[in-house]
């Protein structure tokens, strides 16, 4: 469904894009659609060499001795490298994005199945497989950990027995809130309702996996990267600091990046090894994980078992929330997230509600699982906040006999809050909560849906609507209050202007298919009134690109949206300068104008008179004589350090068919309204929505990364990990509300985690309210036909 209508008045280039905000089809598209796209697994260079990981089978064991004899004699094997090779390197070990270490090949133990063992570079990935097979690894199986909650009994082995006296599994302690004021408002409360949920592991599951080429140039001792990277320049400190390599002597690229979703942040094992192997070989190195690898070994996301407790008085004026976490980490604490925030942004879990108070507190394991965390478009961590306080709400609407919406409006902040403090710290700048929820009210035609599913139950039939309402906080720095591995969260734009009037903006940030090339130019279009077909985005190259923390966390438009609003509008005063020592006018006597034409700075009351910005580039690129202090050229550059986060909101409803006989459940319609601002490209916009959607569905009904008791991954391929089609998923209805940011320059808000956070409740909401006449209160995602109908039954699944 179409909801923005062009704006009108934003003129068209002579392309037919709109010179600034608007619908315009993506830049990219035009080598995506036609398999020109240029990524990670095409990158060809003179003999480059491949390579493969032995990963281990056990999830737990000591390694007693490695043989690669018989691997090293395979003719086109060039190298088998194993832990006691890097750890003469002092490469055995790296630091993971959350102050931990993790092994890169393991040299005493394996702490979880296909953890990275042994690695051969080969002629061809083929040869190298094959070797892999000729590896004689011993190893001694221990007892595995599969279960968060038993990780922490005194007598379960100890997985990091790495860290000298380390005698348990725990990792760290984690609070926000005042648990004293909680405690008060919860004593005092009329009604108190308390469950127990698991948002289950899950993975981002790009269409590309990931992969590195590595080139040690021998001669020049240069480093050239590509990999599938979501935040080049932190990747090239990092290999700087950990490799001792100087950073200028180290070239990140990201090329196409086939999806992301938070899988692309944190640096592999496999990265460093294909790094190795070319110092190790001289040559250039590949190596690129098949789906297997990337489904059991790199990021997981959330594996966060909730026990949340709301009170409320008797007429539904909820007063506090708090909730116990018990957060698996897996066998490395690897989730990427800012260094002060162990549970990342969690602590946002009293979500869009005016309580008086609330407390939560996190406490993370190791288990004997693959490392991870924070990815699939978390938010750090507001996708399980946001499904904690939406169940909650849900479950006291149920308590109270209360209709869950009316609970809702009842509770939502009021947009005079705004700027509003949560009781954990937050402060949201602006929202209109209300309004968004009672458009989609109005979309879903809730009533009446109210009286179809009365009708049905009556019947027999079992039909759910499920609402969720949603607030994020995106667009992490500040710097001072937010970095990783000691870098502030802020970012470099650059922008040139060349003397025909074309062109180039430098970015940080790194697109792996949010439409980068395009908005940014919009953004540039509508500060300049350049064309955006005449505006380039280069991102992704460290060597060419300005430093900054890269894309996750939906940072890109409100980091760097705002350094390129801000590098545009410096471009445009310098422009009017120009102008006026061109035109012999005073610069306050000029005035901004953007038409068909584009950008132009005239003269006020005789705008006959006045320069493009075109016109003013080569002007000054020229001979004209600049007023004293004034620099040529039409370049600029910024550092943008954010003020705040942005917070987009949105409200969701999910209808939903359960079938009685089966458990089947069938998505019948899905209405989100979503407000993040002003939006740069709404057709944009809506693929980051219409995405998320899916992602929300399939997690809510089909998708867990499970393990049995000896910590085997039982879902290590697309044939159990299920990825939603369109067949499950309906045509969305989306509405749009735009409360724009009062911090940032456009009042942008990011999106592009937006629909993940919020679909996942709104769609078990609705299943629970459908089998509501069976008296379930509660079943963990997924939602499979068969842990519905065993809810049914009275005895849900538990993951
Ligand atoms: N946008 C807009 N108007 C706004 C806000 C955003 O037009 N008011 C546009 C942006 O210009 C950008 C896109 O929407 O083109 C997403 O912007 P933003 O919300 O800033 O998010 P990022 O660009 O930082 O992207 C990161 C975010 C994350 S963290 C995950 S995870 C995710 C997501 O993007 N991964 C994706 N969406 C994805 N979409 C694709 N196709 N592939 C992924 O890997
Ligand atoms: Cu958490 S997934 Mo996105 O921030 O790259």
């Amino acid at each position: 469904m179409t909801t923005t209508a062009d704006a009108p008045s934003v003129p068209r280039s002579a392309a037919g894009n709109p010179i600034g905000f608007g619908r315009m089809p993506r830049k990219e598209d035009a080598r995506f659609l036609r398999g020109q796209g240029h990524y990670v697994d095409d990158v060809r260079m003179p003999g480059m060499l491949e390579s493969a990981i032995l990963r281990s089978p056990y999830a737990h064991a000591r390694i007693r001795s490695i043989d690669t004899t018989a691997a090293a004699a395979l003719p086109g094997v060039h190298a088998v490298i194993t832990g006691q090779t890097l750890a003469g390197l002092n490469l055995a070990w790296m630091p993971t994005l959350s102050a931990d270490v993790q092994a890169v090949l393991a040299t005493d133990k394996v702490r979880f199945q296909h953890q990275e063992v042994a690695y051969v570079v080969a002629d061809t990935e083929y040869i190298a497989r094959d070797a892999l097979e000729l590896i004689e690894v011993d190893y001694e199986p221990l007892p595995a950990v599969v279960d968060a909650k038993r990780a922490l009994d005194p007598d379960a082995p100890v997985i990091r027995d790495d860290v000298d006296g380390r005698t348990d599994n725990h990792i760290f302690d984690w609070e926000a809130g005042d648990a004293a004021e909680t405690a008060r408002v919860f004593d005092a409360a009329e009604v108190v309702v308390t469950q127990e949920m698991l948002y289950p592991r899950v993975h981002p599951a790009p269409m590309e996996t990931c992969g590195t080429v590595a080139h040690m140039d021998p001669v020049t001792g240069k480093l050239t990267v590509y990999s599938t990277n979501q935040a080049p320049h932190a990747h090239r400190t990092i290999y700087a600091l950990v490799a001792g390599i100087p950073e200028h002597k180290i070239r990140i690229i990201s090329p196409d990046i086939g999806g992301g979703f938070g899988n692309k942040v944190g640096i592999y094992p496999g990265y460093v090894l294909a790094v190795v192997g070319s110092i190790v070989t001289g040559r250039p190195v590949k190596w690129m994980e098949d789906r297997s690898e990337n489904l059991m070994a790199t990021s997981f996301a959330r594996d966060y078992h909730m026990t949340g407790s709301i009170a409320s008085t008797r007429d539904g004026k909820i007063t506090g929330l708090k909730v116990d976490v018990l957060a698996d980490h897996g066998a490395f604490n690897g989730t990427a997230q800012p260094t002060k925030f162990p549970a990342g942004f969690f602590h946002i879990f009293t979500g869009s509600y005016d309580l008086q108070a609330a407390h939560c507190k996190v406490s993370g394991v190791y288990t004997n699982k693959a490392p991870g965390g924070v990815a699939y478009a978390c938010s750090f961590r507001i996708t399980e906040a946001v499904y904690l306080v939406e169940r909650m709400v849900d479950l006291l609407a149920r308590e109270l006999d209360m209709d869950p919406a009316q609970l809702r409006l009842k509770n939502l902040l009021r947009p005079e809050q705004f700027p509003y403090t949560s009781k954990t710290g937050w402060e949201y700048d602006s929202g209109e909560y209300p309004r968004a929820l009672k458009l989609a009210m109005q979309i879903a035609g809730y009533d009446e849906l109210r009286k179809e599913q009365a009708e049905k139950r009556a019947r027999g039939e079992l039909m759910g609507i499920g609402i969720s309402f949603f607030t994020e906080g995106v667009g992490a720095g500040p710097k001072k209050h937010m970095d990783i591995l000691g870098l502030g969260m802020a970012d470099g734009c650059e922008l040139r202007v060349h003397p025909t009037g074309t062109a180039q903006l430098r970015l940080s940030v790194q697109s792996q298919g949010q439409g980068h090339e395009t908005t940014y130019a919009q953004i540039v279009a509508q500060e300049l009134g350049l064309p955006p077909e005449d505006v380039e985005v280069i991102h992704g190259d460290t060597d060419n690109t300005p430093f900054g923390l890269g894309t996750y966390g939906s940072r890109s438009t409100p980091v760097s949206g705002a350094a390129a609003a801000i590098v545009a509008q410096r471009i445009r005063t310098k422009a009017r300068i120009v102008a006026a020592a061109a035109l012999e006018v005073s610069a306050d006597d000029l005035e901004w104008q953007i038409t068909a034409a584009g950008g132009r700075w005239q003269v006020k009351g005789d705008p006959e008179q006045g320069k493009t910005i075109a016109e003013i580039a080569m002007l000054s690129h020229g001979t004209l004589e600049l007023p004293e202090g004034v620099e040529g050229h039409l370049d600029a550059s910024v550092v943008y350090d954010p003020p705040n986060l942005t917070y987009p909101f949105g409200a969701y409803i999910c209808v939903t068919d359960v079938d009685p006989g089966t458990g089947q459940v069938k998505v019948r319609r899905f209405i989100a309204v979503d407000d993040c601002g002003p939006r740069i490209n709404p057709m944009i916009v809506e693929g980051q929505v219409h995405g998320g959607l899916a992602d929300g569905i399939g997690m809510a009904l089909m998708q867990l990364i499970a393990f049995d008791a000896d910590g085997n991954c039982v879902g290590g391929s697309f044939m159990d990990y299920l990825l939603p089609t369109a067949l499950e998923c309906p045509s969305y209805e989306l509405g749009e509300t735009v409360t724009p940011s009062p911090h940032h320059p456009l009042g942008l808000k990011g999106v592009g985690e937006s629909a993940t956070v919020g679909s996942p409740p709104a769609v078990v909401n609705s299943v629970l309210d459908a089998i509501a006449p069976f008296g379930v209160r509660h079943a963990d995602m997924p939602l499979t036909p068969a842990n519905v109908w065993m809810a049914m039954q009275g005895t849900p699944m538990r993951t």
